[in-house]
């Protein structure tokens, strides 16, 4: 797999916990390249709006009030394989199982407040990038 973009997000968790910086040091002596950055406050519905996806699951409120609680970070990483190197460093979704070599298992505290979201897939990547993006020139 050649260049590929994923979108990043800094939850409200790692913003109020003043790992924002820690995060970016984590990104930056990785070989993803931070190619767009933005702090943002998602209201209650653009929450809801991005994890669409999940509004059947039984966790879909609580989240979208966690994620909509306080500022995040949104960003656009670029690099080989981006989106599954991305997961990678992120751990698994659960921070209390997850490594304490991931960017999860050191900065977030469990399945909610898991400290960093990262696309899944390609087609999540593009609109995940679009939607907080609109309009980014990605070459
Ligand atoms: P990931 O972010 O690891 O791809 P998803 O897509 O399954 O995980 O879930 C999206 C977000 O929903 C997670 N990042 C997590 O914050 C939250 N979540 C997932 N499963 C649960 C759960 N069982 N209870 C509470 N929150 C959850």
């Amino acid at each position: 797999m050649s260049k590929e973009h994923t979108l990043a997000i800094l939850k409200p968790d790692t913003v109020a916990a003043g790992n924002v910086g820690n995060v970016i040091r984590v990104l930056e002596k990785s070989d993803l390249r931070i190619v767009a950055m933005r702090m943002i406050k998602l209201s209650l519905t653009e929450a809801k709006g991005f994890y669409a996806v999940h509004r059947k699951r039984p966790f879909f409120q609580s989240l979208c009030r966690f994620m909509s609680s306080g500022p995040v970070v949104v960003m656009v990483l670029e690099g080989k394989d981006a989106i599954d190197t991305w997961r990678n460093m992120m751990g698994p979704t659960n921070s209390e199982e997850a490594p304490k070599s991931t960017v999860r298992g050191q900065f977030g505290t469990n399945i909610e407040r898991n400290a960093v979201h990262g696309s899944d897939a390609t087609e999540t990547a593009a609109e995940e990038i679009a939607y907080y993006f609109p309009g980014i020139d990605l070459i």
